[in-house]
């Protein structure tokens, strides 16, 4: 009797924890929720992983009146200048015919990139206004109907990956110069429009990836509209399409709405697509708020401008501040990608070149603390951030403690140190055991030599042990 009692109840138990798990994972059916649960885990999505530090560029029809329309200053990002009231459309896309980058040389971009440590290009194909920079055969609102005339799309691919620089196109859905673009969908003749702007969309991206082979994935943008948060099986099919063409093409998690108009994350919270897109001009305060996805930053160098806007106004964050956010990114297994607006000419401006500068200097020396890295499971302290990779801990420091200490807590019985030197010069530092905390954590100190006074934010690295039990697993992290 009392056997029986036990086997029911702990068929009871098994099957509420059976129950709990389904309930936890997918309550809802979807046709078109994520494909998958979890990070890719192929070579191309771990070779993006792996790059930390990447460029985004601005470019188009906005450059040319730079954030003014007849000596009027538009007080919202350059780049959508098209969708003010004082600017008449018509006037806009007449853009078009003035259109002549004489100084652009996408290969002193590209070096300019690869100074700085750049390892990824996000580049504007086609943003919101609809202006395509390469020669789309879908529509004339091209590069090709310009004074310019060439593809601006393939000088930059080709330059960039000449220096070893992967590509990403960012194509926006939203397109205001389209005549069948529709926000809505309010009547039948609405419902037409739209299927033929959808099959132009197709058009376009299939275009993008077949012109363009050696891009590594598309970045999508304006995918808020209520016309498209209808087409989830249209953008379902498109998206795999798309990667028949190419399989290991990397797409956020910008593009496809769910069944319900969700996007971003399913109605069930899996993500839709490759990595999390939703970090645009903000970053998570820690990794929580990241549920375990890939992910990665996207960032303005002034509040909020991307294409180019001739006067800069508000705070203007410096190479320093840029620098905390790439290593902020990377410290919580993040990518950090900084825009640039070139101006009208094809011409970086002074201020980004200057940035490019500084970040390409603080890279040349501490790069190895960020390619590859991972984050650290460590506890976060006050003068930086933790970064990994093999048996090498990176500590960044921005915040130098007075008493020239850097602190820090090992959980018992996880790493043990090997010893600890400055990544600037590799300069051994002095190891001070800090005694024990009540839950038996190691605390250690690291004392920085007191000459050493850089003028950027520095790096000691932590030479570890191998003290895990398992060899195996540590030789496959290792390789
Ligand atoms: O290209 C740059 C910007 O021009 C573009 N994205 C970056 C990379 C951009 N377009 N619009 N926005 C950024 C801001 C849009 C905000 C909103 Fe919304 C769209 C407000 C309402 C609709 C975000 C999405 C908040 C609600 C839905």
């Amino acid at each position: 009797m009392k056997k029986i009692t036990l086997f029911l109840i702990s068929l009871c138990i098994c099957f509420s924890a059976d129950i709990h798990a389904q309930g936890k994972r997918s309550s809802i059916p979807l046709k078109h929720g994520a494909h998958r649960i979890g990070k890719r885990t192929d070579p191309e999505m771990q070779r993006w992983r792996e790059h930390g530090l990447g460029q985004f560029i601005h470019w188009g029809l906005y450059s040319i009146p730079g954030g003014f329309w007849k000596g009027q200053y538009y007080d919202y990002a350059a780049e959508q200048i098209r969708s003010w009231d004082l600017v008449p459309n018509e006037e806009y896309d007449n853009l078009c015919n003035e259109f002549n980058p004489t100084a652009f040389d996408a290969r002193k971009w590209a070096r300019q990139a690869k100074e700085m440590g750049a390892r990824y290009l996000i580049f504007t194909t086609k943003h919101h206004d609809g202006f395509c920079m390469w020669p789309s055969k879908y529509t004339d609102f091209t590069i090709a109907n310009s004074p310019y005339k060439k593809d601006i799309v393939k000088q930059v691919v080709d330059a960039y990956n000449r220096e070893g620089i992967d590509v990403i196109l960012y194509f926006s859905i939203m397109d205001w110069h389209h005549p069948d673009f529709r926000g809505s969908i309010n009547n039948p003749e609405d419902s037409l429009a739209n299927e033929r702007f959808k099959q132009f969309t197709r058009n376009q991206l299939l275009e993008l990836v077949t012109n363009y082979p050696t891009l590594k994935g598309l970045w999508f943008d304006g995918t808020w509209h209520a016309a498209w948060k209808q087409e989830a099986e249209f953008a379902d099919n498109l998206e795999k399409e798309l990667r028949i063409l190419k399989p290991d093409l990397i797409i956020g998690s910008r593009f496809r709405p769910d069944d319900y108009g969700k996007r971003g994350t399913d109605s069930n919270g899996d993500l839709m697509g490759d990595y999390e897109q939703g970090w645009e001009r903000d970053l998570p305060n820690s990794k929580e708020e990241l549920y375990g996805n890939d992910w990665d930053c996207v960032m303005t160098i002034p509040e909020n401008q991307w294409g180019y806007h001739s006067e800069w106004k508000g705070y203007v964050k410096t190479a320093y501040d840029l620098i905390e956010m790439l290593v902020k990114s990377v410290s919580m297994d993040g990518n950090f990608v900084l825009n640039f607006g070139p101006d009208s000419k094809g011409n970086i401006r002074p201020e980004e070149t200057r940035i490019a500068g500084e970040i390409g200097k603080w890279m040349k020396t501490n790069n190895e603390a960020i390619y590859a890295c991972t984050a650290s499971e460590l506890k976060p302290q006050g003068w930086g951030y933790f970064t990994q990779k093999e048996n090498k801990l990176y500590l960044t420091v921005f915040n130098r403690p007075i008493n020239n200490r850097v602190k820090f807590e090992v959980p018992k019985g996880t790493i043990k140190i090997r010893k600890a030197y400055l990544l600037a010069d590799k300069r051994e530092m002095d190891i001070i055991d800090g005694g024990r905390n009540k839950k038996d954590d190691l605390l250690y100190q690291i004392a920085i030599p007191k000459g050493f006074t850089p003028d950027q934010p520095f790096v000691i690295v932590i030479e570890l042990e191998d003290n895990r039990n398992d060899k195996n697993q540590y030789q496959q992290a290792l390789t």
